[in-house]
């Protein structure tokens, strides 16, 4: 292109760009992005989310919405990886003109693509993501799910309760992804601090099937103890190639591993994993109840934890634009400027969830006061099974 030619482009192309930064207002129903993973193997975790967003938009709505406005949620799958959740971010952000955004799944999902939204001033509520560090990607994010160095020592006391003589522990992760090195990480210094000795730390990764030399090698040890910080499919499989291996002490399942999506693929081998839980289906509270009412209306079973934390995220979001709806109309305000005063009003308030009373800290960190164990209980059928929450 000549010098001349290029200049008019480049300045058609400012004009254009220029004439394209409207100020968005905020539709009615007020847009509420869910961007979790819906396909992929991450999509055993993402799937449960979905369902607990989705009873908290009819839940909420039927209760008013927000003072009387409705909001919609808008699902942007971000499949596993990282590129999926900027593109699913990017969508929510300039072409659904959320409010603020529920998501992602994965910890290392979130390092990425939180930043787009914060960048862009868009509040973003993690319901899953437990690494350490995410707050702190910047002053638009928080989450409502506790840290893993809050929530994994507490299966770690519980196996100890259950076997005061182990002594000698194996550890396994999935060192290509930012939760399960940090979850290790929580496990390793919990299992220390204990007195137990860590025998060996082995790695793999999240598309891993084939456990056989990190079995081997980790068995070789003679642990009494097994920890695993992965995914759904991966760790599934890892534990059922230690059982298969001869393996017989207790197994400690992560946060990764969370998820009844995972018996089908450990099958029986699962029995008697312990996992370390955030929410308990029976903690009190009137709306833990009235959402375990309609979770299991129609799903025949108590409310898994990634269910409950997303339905506590929307909740969050939704509490929070009545308060800033309360000082100026959200509905046909500038979106800019609701999404600003949402961040603050999300961080100022208390909330009832199912999770139990929760709030946060100035850098987004969730307040949350209760935390479980429960031991997966695998049916006859070897398919399903049931997470046993322990006294
Ligand atoms: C994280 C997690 C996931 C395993 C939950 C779905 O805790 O990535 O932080």
């Amino acid at each position: 292109m000549k010098p001349v030619t290029r200049k008019i482009a480049i300045a058609f192309g400012i004009l254009a760009a220029t004439t394209f930064v409207v100020a968005e207002k905020v539709a009615t129903p007020i847009a509420i992005g869910v961007s979790v993973a819906q396909t992929s193997n991450t999509a055993l975790l993402g799937r449960e989310q979905v369902i607990g967003a989705q009873i908290a938009e009819s839940f909420f709505n039927s209760r008013g919405g927000v003072n009387g406005t409705p909001f919609k949620l808008f699902f942007e799958d971000t499949g596993g990886d990282e590129a999926g959740a900027i593109n699913a971010f990017q969508t929510q952000i300039n072409k659904n003109n959320v409010v603020a955004i529920v998501g992602p799944t994965l910890s290392q999902q979130a390092f990425a693509a939180d930043k787009i939204a914060d960048r862009a001033k868009v509040p973003v509520l993690g319901p899953s993501n437990t690494a350490k560090g995410i707050p702190q990607i910047g002053d638009f994010i928080a989450r409502v799910s506790s840290p893993v160095s809050i929530v994994a020592p507490n299966s770690v006391r519980a196996a100890l309760k259950i076997n005061p003589e182990i002594k000698k522990v194996a550890v396994f992760y999935a060192q290509n992804d930012a939760f399960s090195t940090s979850e290790t990480g929580t496990f390793q210094e919990t299992a220390k601090a204990q007195g137990l000795e860590i025998t060996t730390v082995q790695r793999f990764q999240t598309t891993d099937s084939d456990f056989t030399s990190q079995v081997s090698a980790g068995l070789a040890t003679k642990p009494e103890l097994v920890i695993v910080s992965g995914l759904a499919a991966d760790g599934g499989n890892l534990i059922k190639q230690l059982r298969l291996a001869g393996y017989k002490g207790l197994i400690i399942g992560g946060n990764g591993l969370n998820t009844a999506n995972m018996f089908p693929v450990c099958q029986q081998y699962c029995d008697g994993v312990l996992i370390a839980q955030a929410y308990s289906p029976t903690a009190a509270g009137s709306l833990n109840a009235a959402f375990r009412t309609v979770y299991k209306n129609t799903y025949k079973k108590e409310p898994p934890q990634f269910t409950a934390q997303a339905f506590a995220a929307v909740q969050v979001i939704v509490e929070a634009l009545r308060r800033v709806d309360k000082a100026a109309k959200v509905s046909g305000a500038e979106l800019a400027d609701v999404r600003v005063a949402l961040n603050d009003a999300i961080l100022a308030g208390t909330y009832n969830t199912p999770l139990g009373t929760i709030s946060f800290d100035k850098e987004g960190e969730v307040n949350q006061k209760l935390f479980y164990v429960a031991q997966i209980k695998m049916n006859p059928d070897n398919k399903t099974g049931s997470f046993v929450y322990l006294k």
